[in-house]
């Protein structure tokens, strides 16, 4: 079927959209990403690093389709990376030594999301033949950036993903991941192997959902065994990818469904903070843009999450594991934008805030923390919800659902900026923005570079890559320049440190006279440096995302340069964790180029931290000026800084030490690991495929092979032999006009409903106790209690 109008209309009106680069507002299309952006970080200064999920990609690494590459960030072209395990929906984080970790994922699947070729014991896939992929459910990857100097055939810019070496304990799919204070990454529920939401209708097991939901928290490098979070088990279904943001007191906020509580990680206790107001879900799948807003010397450094869209939904409209209850993409999503400062320094008890609203209505827009202190909102929809599906409540047959297998619609190409610093009423503008015609719905990502550009790519609401569909598997990356760009010259500050402390002695940088034009002291007072951490993007989030204005006076000299004497991090790791950051100098509200640089010791380890030391005062020279031009070719040039990388990489080697004494063999496993050669004896080999079948499901993201909820009695009976709502096949879902040769059509009562199967060969279990046989199953239809069978349609 023809999609509907408003898109159309909107990929027309936008279509002039390709303007030249760097064009202060305009977003440019500047190459392919090879795999899907559905997971971007920032390596260092000339690479992001692009996870995908294993899928039938196009392009091919040793001989399977690939789901991980490098992106040149001045050269605009991606270079394939292998990697092993499934890193579907995956959470991520930086490690203090600049490296970063990728957290569980999926298992292994094949075509059309059909669960891998070879089963676990668990009945999710191990490893599958065709896509390659090995069961990424409770994998731990690590990658330690390279830069075009390095080697990249060794070992060492590669990806270490071995889950027999290093895995976490629990499987986890959309973890909530945060750092401590120490480095050491909190991972926080999830599913066990996936869904549209993470609970069963009615939901009468809200901690375990049968074995679906991973109500439990652990730590990496582990400090425990994984421990059950209560709050995991209250925010039941809408807990999956928590907000979580560690706060000064080293509490954790944690924000899901509709409630929020500050946790403490070391003694496991919670306090609760208001409900969100108007009930509006910010978490996955409604998504939500949440940040926290820029940490500053005038606000003393206090935390502030901005929450703004997301969905107010009805609660029964979220429906279940299987999808939702409701055309979701018929629903506006909210505009609606609340504060919160979870620990008020004047003691006030912390309360959520009104803010502004936004422009449109977003669900899955993201929050980009720009260098000059500003919140750019870009990707999302005006209707919806993330997550993809092959019904709904109200939508049983596929052909039926308007938008392919996305529950969003009408994509938001226009981005929009937010300024905390504004009056009440103010704060959002998109004026002199521009606009993209390009898609990005659920799976797309966004990330701050270090010329302070913002990369923006992914979108992929389908199961597999499909590419003639409305919202179809996009890898064309884009490349917004905030409204600086239109600057005609740039800051170029000398001296920028490789590393920062925790408190200590300032350092100096200069601002040379050909940085600005006007008054030199006016320029030096106008004058902020910022460390600006962009996190780990996934699902309209930057996990980790932090913007930190470091304290700092000035010396101004006659010949227009100025001196900037510049505090060290505050000495609290808990206000800016251990890790990687861009060190930018914004003058008048133009950025530098960033400068990576490490905070803190590389080390997952109790920081050191020391007192602060006093600035000197500033000294004003009145007839000081600028000599910048207005030749706008400066504000171009990318300058790596070699003193930076290879700070990076003495910090990289320090904490692979760390690592490696923590998990013993990792360095040899990882040499041996670059061929891809796995240790396939180490993975269960399934000795039949009886139970579970290939996937596709009628919920969202699909090799779930625990229990629909759907089918609550089923799984009752004989969980081990649960059949699987993931089981509905999509390349089966036109075949009801001619079905499947070997197919049988099967009607069963489950649920008050009556259900209809063209059931191939699982085995299930029916409400008589009769065992069934069948290898793929197509749900026709649920409505009302009548059953919508397959040749009437
Ligand atoms: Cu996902």
């Amino acid at each position: 079927m023809l999609p509907s109008l408003p898109w159309l209309a909107f990929g027309v009106a936008s279509s002039s959209n390709l303007v030249s680069a760097q064009t202060a507002g305009s977003i440019s299309q500047v190459g392919s990403s090879l795999v899907s952006a559905m997971m971007m970080f920032l390596g260092n200064e000339e690479k992001v690093y692009i996870l995908d999920k294993a899928e039938g990609n196009s392009a091919q690494i040793n001989g399977h389709p690939a789901w991980g590459a490098a992106w040149d960030i001045n050269g605009h072209t991606a270079t394939l990376m292998d990697v092993y395990t499934n890193t579907f929906c995956a959470s991520g984080m930086h490690l203090p030594n600049g490296s970063y970790a990728t957290f569980g994922g999926n298992g292994a699947v094949g075509p059309g999301g059909n669960i891998g070729s070879v089963l676990n014991n668990a009945g999710s896939g191990a490893y599958d033949a065709t896509y390659g992929d090995y069961d990424g459910g409770n994998a731990i990857r690590i990658l330690n950036p390279c830069t075009n100097a390095d080697d990249w055939s060794s070992s060492q810019c590669q990806w270490f993903d071995n889950a027999t070496v290093l895995a976490m304990q629990k499987r986890r799919w959309y973890s909530a991941c945060e750092p401590l204070g120490d480095g050491t990454i909190a991972l926080i529920g999830g599913f066990v192997n996936g869904g549209y939401i993470n609970r069963n209708t009615p939901n009468t097991d809200p901690a375990y959902e049968g074995g679906a939901a991973e109500p439990t928290y652990e730590f990496f490098p582990s400090r425990g065994n994984a421990t059950e979070m209560q709050f995991m088990v209250s925010t039941s279904g809408l807990n999956s990818y928590a907000h979580t943001y560690l706060m000064p007191s080293g509490k954790m906020l944690v924000q899901a469904n509709i409630s929020t509580m500050l946790w403490d990680p070391d003694t496991n206790t919670e306090t609760p903070l208001p409900g969100m107001p108007g009930n509006v879900v910010r978490v996955y799948p409604a998504s939500g843009a949440v940040a926290m807003l820029p940490l500053t010397p005038a606000n003393n450094w206090t935390p502030t999450i901005l929450f703004c869209g997301g969905s107010d939904m009805p609660d029964t409209y979220w429906g279940n594991y299987s999808y939702p209850y409701y055309n979701t993409w018929d629903y506006p999503a909210s505009k609606d934008c609340q504060r919160l400062t979870p620990e008020p320094q004047d003691g006030s008890s912390p309360a959520y805030q009104q803010d502004d609203d936004m422009l449109e209505g977003r669900t899955m827009g993201q929050f980009i923390a720009l260098p000059d202190g500003t919140m750019l909102v870009v990707n999302g929809g005006m209707n919806g919800t993330a997550g993809y599906a092959q019904a709904t409540g109200m939508t049983p047959n596929f052909n039926d659902m308007p938008y392919g297998e996305s529950l969003a619609a009408g994509p938001v190409g226009t981005p929009a900026i937010y300024n905390p610093n504004m009056p009440s009423g103010s704060r959002w503008s998109n004026a002199g923005l521009g606009n993209s015609n390009i898609a990005r719905l659920y799976h797309s990502s966004a990330m701050l570079l270090p010329d302070a550009s913002v990369m923006i790519a992914g979108s992929n609401p389908n199961i597999d890559v499909n590419l003639t569909t409305i919202f179809p598997t996009t890898y064309t990356v884009e490349v917004f320049y905030p409204p600086y760009f239109s600057a005609p010259v740039r800051p170029q500050p000398t001296g920028v440190p490789t590393q920062l402390s925790y408190g200590g002695a300032y350092f100096n940088i200069t601002v040379p006279s050909t940085s600005y034009s006007g008054s030199a002291n006016a320029a030096a007072a106008n004058t902020t440096v910022v460390l600006s951490r962009g996190g780990f993007t996934t699902h309209a989030m930057n996990m980790g995302q932090r913007h930190l204005q470091l304290n700092n006076t000035y010396t101004v000299n006659s010949d227009g340069s100025y001196v900037l004497h510049v505090a060290q991090a505050p000495p609290n790791p808990n206000i800016f964790q251990p890790g990687p950051a861009l060190l930018f100098v914004v003058v008048n509200g133009i950025p530098s180029n960033g400068t990576m640089v490490i905070v803190g010791s590389g080390n997952i380890e109790t920081q050191p931290t020391s007192a602060v030391s006093d600035l000197p005062p500033n000294v004003l020279n009145d007839a000081a000026q600028g000599k910048g031009s207005s030749d706008s070719s400066q504000s171009s040039s990318s300058k790596p800084s070699t003193g930076v990388i290879v700070g990076a990489i003495v910090g990289a080697i320090a904490v692979i030490g760390v690592v490696g004494a923590a998990f013993g063999i990792y360095m040899a496993r990882r040499r041996r690991a670059a061929s891809r050669q796995h240790p396939a004896a180490a993975y269960a080999m399934g000795t039949t495929r009886s139970g579970y079948m290939g996937s596709g499901v009628a919920g969202a993201d699909y090799t779930r092979h625990s229990d629909s909820s759907a089918f609550v009695p089923l799984q009752q009976d004989n969980p081990s032999m649960a059949w699987n709502a993931s089981s509905v096949s999509l390349q089966y879902r036109d075949d009801f006009g001619g079905r499947p040769s070997d197919g049988h059509l099967h009607t069963y009562r489950l649920c008050d409903d009556v259900w209809t199967f063209i059931v191939q060969d699982p085995v299930f279990k029916m409400e008589s106790n009769e065992m069934v046989s069948a290898r793929r199953i197509k749900i026709v239809a649920c409505k009302n209690g009548d059953a919508i069978e397959a040749g009437k349609k």
